[in-house]
């Protein structure tokens, strides 16, 4: 039998890398007593982060979804990858959950994609816990971090308990709705230790047990008014008061512990059920003109948000259920390909066990193996239908890198490889560059593309070669110009033929392309006028500056000749060819650079430093914006100053520094760079720095 919609609880830990997600999530299994011994992300043995590269780089990598049961209700828990080159995992497990608790580190406060993904949630009204973790590290702080969260995120958010002490003093916690203290002594699941509240920190604790009330209050009419009269309000109100504001999303509780100690967890387990919503609390999903409940006897409607190509278990789909049930043994159709999938075994993750079952009902969120066509993105559904659901804006894969086999003969390997993790993984880029015919792997960092490598030998066996990142230069035309084209061949039989003139100008904003012909009596029959095109066309291929694409021309085809018996497709088409390369000589030909928007997130005290690096690279810093103990930069810079950015940022800032990019549009190349281009295009080398 489904568990029942209202039982369940879909939530996904979200947060900054390296906040403690994965170490929560082992906790919270930990405490709902799925594993018995709780693994460690420094001793690699922890139920998230169980791939290889995981373990190596210490860092999530992949969404892992984990099911238990907790006081009768089914938590279905997905760690997320905090790294922004995986933010693709982070971005689809947070569309089918109701609930994100994100994990703050308490030495750290708001860091960059903390203030990323909270947006996220926000644009998808998901309730949101905030679990400050890392107590027990040297200079943690927790009031200074529930500051930057307030000033982050707003007033409404609120702590429902304070630490008592800090670092390697940190001692016990106040429960703030009972103005209870608990020790964190023992091993964690004796976290109900009562001891009395220090008399020292009797004042503070008022105070912020003041700021919750207040909040409260504010989400019932009936509890302010009590409440401004100094009546009594009891536990069961303000839990009630509290559950419901977090379901609306009107108010943010935030909670804090230690991950690695297991301490705290208990009192989180409980606020899943106590404060957050079930997938029917939360209402239907409207999808366009209709909108999906979560009534299990309505036709099946479910959504593949991740995709992983397991090597023993083979290609594995997890997905979220919003109306009907999804049965084992039955049959489904992919809404995208239009195609039947059998659905063979449905699996649920417990920890380390996996286990088949017979039915997920709404809301839940469950795994099925061995699809045949289902990727991320998909919708499965009882009937063929067309589902309407918006796209998940991900970051664009400006990262370009040539891979190549390092055996001959892999090709082919390599190419599958890279196949199956394309569909695991949307924000990677396949394609050929049309210059040198080699395989492009474009990614969202440099990190990405080097996790892209590893998994290609250690899933797939081969071994590649990165040649470093091209810079993709484009050309364009700053005038206009005519020109003359005519391919003219006489040998033996039947000669070839083919004569046209053409107009060329640019179009503003440089961008596209626009073909026209004015070609007036039958100059040039209409039948070769696609050949004329096609010829351009091969033409702007490599342009004349130095062999680049160009864009941003509209070729205008005005007069010609033709010959009866002698002319052909082919000779018009290489007229055309010749046509376009001279109007490009004469039209000023110039050399265009991607211009990249990027983000800089680095300690204060680097900021200068930091800004004089990105003027050293071209760059325009654009403005400066301070969260938690962060301050963010902004500039653009040319693409090609940027390729080798990540270490140097790193060497800049003591490795405390992070930075994101994403293209913005195209510029013009100096003058006294462009030479330097052209000439390093004409070596055959691919990347250039200036
Ligand atoms: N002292 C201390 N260390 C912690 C705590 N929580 C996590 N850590 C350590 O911090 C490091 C990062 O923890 P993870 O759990 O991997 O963090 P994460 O948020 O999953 O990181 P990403 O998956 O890379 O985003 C690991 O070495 C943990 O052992 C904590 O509460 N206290
Ligand atoms: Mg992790």
């Amino acid at each position: 039998m489904p568990k029942p919609a209202d039982q369940l609880r879909n939530v996904a830990l979200v947060g900054h890398r390296g906040a403690g997600k994965t170490s929560l999530h082992e906790a919270l299994l930990f405490e709902a007593g799925v594993v018995n011994r709780m693994g460690s992300v420094s001793d690699a043995s922890t139920v998230s982060d169980a791939d290889e590269d995981e373990q190596a780089r210490q860092m999530s990598i992949s969404a892992t979804l984990s099911s238990f049961e907790w006081e009768g209700r089914r938590i279905n828990l997905i760690d997320t990858p905090g790294e922004p080159s995986f933010v693709a995992d982070a971005l689809g497990s947070l569309r089918v959950c109701e609930s994100a608790v994100f994990v703050v580190n308490a030495v750290m406060g708001v860091e960059v994609s903390t203030v990323r993904l909270w947006e996220r949630a926000q644009e998808l009204d998901l309730a949101r816990l905030i679990f400050v973790n890392m107590l027990d590290r040297e200079r943690a702080d927790f009031f200074r971090t529930l500051e930057s969260l307030q000033s982050a995120f707003g007033n409404h958010v609120v702590a429902t308990e304070i630490p008592i002490g800090s670092e390697h003093e940190l001692r016990g916690l106040i429960d703030l709705i009972d103005m209870k203290a608990f020790s964190c002594e023992g091993d964690g699941r004796a976290n109900a230790t009562e001891i009395p509240i220090p008399d020292e920190l009797a004042a503070q604790a008022q105070e912020y047990r003041e700021k919750l009330m207040d909040e409260v209050a504010e989400n019932s009419d009936v509890l302010m008014e009590r409440y401004l009269e100094g009546e009594e309000i009891s536990h069961q109100e303000i839990v009630e008061a509290l559950k419901d504001g977090t379901n609306h999303g009107n108010l943010f509780p935030v909670t804090c512990g230690v991950a690695t100690r297991n301490f705290g967890i208990g009192r989180l387990l409980d606020a899943f059920v106590e404060d957050l919503p079930s997938p029917v609390k939360h209402g239907g999903l409207a999808l366009g003109e209709m909108t999906l409940e979560p009534d299990p006897d309505a036709e099946l409607f479910a959504y593949v948000f991740k995709t992983r190509a397991d090597p023993y278990a083979g290609r594995i789909n997890l997905f979220r259920v919003y109306q009907g049930v999804m049965r084992h043994d039955s049959h489904v159709v992919n809404t995208r390909v239009g195609a039947k999938e059998r659905i063979g075994q449905l699996l649920v993750f417990e920890g380390k066990e996996t286990h088949q079952t017979d039915a997920f009902g709404p809301g839940d969120i469950g795994a099925v193996a061995k699809l045949k066509e289902t990727k991320a993105g998909d919708w499965l559904a009882a009937s063929a239908q067309s589902v309407d659901m918006p796209a998940i804006r991900l970051p664009a894969p400006v990262m370009a890198f040539a891979v190549n086999p390092k055996a001959k003969g892999d090709e082919d390997k390599v190419f599958t490889a890279l196949r199956r993790l394309q569909e695991e993984d949307p924000t990677i880029d396949l394609h050929r560059d049309p210059q040198t015919g080699d395989q492009i792997v474009a990614g969202l960092t440099q990190v990405h593309v080097e996790v892209i490598v590893e998994r290609i030998k250690q899933r797939f066996g081969a071994e590649v070669e990165l040649k470093p990142p091209r810079v993709p230069y484009q050309e364009t035309i700053r005038g206009s110009a005519k020109a003359h084209g005519r391919h003219k061949k006489q040998s033996g039989g039947r000669g070839q033929f083919g004569d046209c003139h053409i107009e060329i100008e640019p179009i503003a904003g440089g961008e596209g392309f626009e073909f026209v012909s004015r070609i007036k009596g039958g100059a040039i029959p209409g039948s070769f006028i696609p050949a004329v095109e096609k010829g351009v066309v091969d033409a702007m291929a490599h342009g004349v500056v130095a062999g680049y694409p160009v864009k941003g021309v509209r070729v205008t085809v005005f007069d010609g000749q033709y010959h009866t018996v002698d002319s052909s497709e082919i000779a018009f088409k290489l007229a055309g060819s010749m046509a376009m390369k001279q109007a490009l000589e004469r039209a000023g030909s110039v050399l265009l650079e991607p211009i990249m928007s990027v983000t800089v997130s680095v300690p204060e005290d680097s900021v200068g430093d930091v800004i004089g690096d990105l003027n050293s690279r071209r760059g325009r810093p654009l403005g400066m914006e301070g969260s938690g103990a962060m301050t963010e930069v902004k500039a653009e810079a040319p693409m090609a100053e940027m390729l080798s950015y990540a270490p140097d940022l790193r060497s800049i800032t003591g490795g405390q520094g992070e930075f994101s990019m994403e293209f913005a549009r195209y510029e013009e190349v100096p003058a006294h760079l462009a030479s330097k281009v052209v000439e390093q295009a004409r070596d055959g080398q691919e990347a250039v720095r200036s």
